[in-house]
């Protein structure tokens, strides 16, 4: 059975408390539940993780030649990490890069991700839709 990672990086777990004019008002449970329901409709098993600690997202990527394909939203490593760069870097599995906000109309600093280059793509800036957008990207890789 296909198996999916749906990665989620520090701060991500506060989602429906922070920032809501950034983030949104949809919980973490609430996007993975929304992620695994289109996962099981193709018959997709999903694994999930969610980290504050950047050494624990890198063993999870380094672990990611078991996936089919990985949703990732990095948080803030996006745009400090070349750590997590490389791990992606180093796994064959599609990795989808997805942020809620549009980093590119946020302060300078945010405009920038290290993951992007080594991503099969990005998608930002719409919300919890983001993610569901990713799944279909990823079934139409598969
Ligand atoms: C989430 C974060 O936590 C920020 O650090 C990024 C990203 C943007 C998001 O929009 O999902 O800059």
């Amino acid at each position: 059975m296909p198996t999916w990672l749906l990665l989620n990086g520090p701060n991500l777990n506060m989602l429906g408390q922070r920032d809501r004019s950034q983030y949104g008002s949809e919980t973490l449970p609430e996007i993975e539940a929304m992620v695994q329901s289109i996962a099981e409709a193709n018959g997709i098993t999903l694994a999930k993780c969610q980290s504050n600690h950047e050494g624990v997202l890198i063993d999870w990527l380094q672990q990611g030649q078991q996936y089919d394909g990985i949703i990732f939203n990095p948080g803030g490593y996006s745009h400090t990490s070349i750590a997590i760069r490389d791990a992606i870097a180093s796994i064959d599995t599609p990795v989808i890069e997805v942020h809620l906000s549009n980093i590119h109309n946020r302060e300078s600093f945010r405009h920038h991700s290290y993951v992007s280059a080594v991503a099969s793509g990005q998608i930002v800036g719409l919300g919890a839709l983001s993610y569901k957008l990713a799944a279909y990207a990823l079934l139409e890789k598969m």
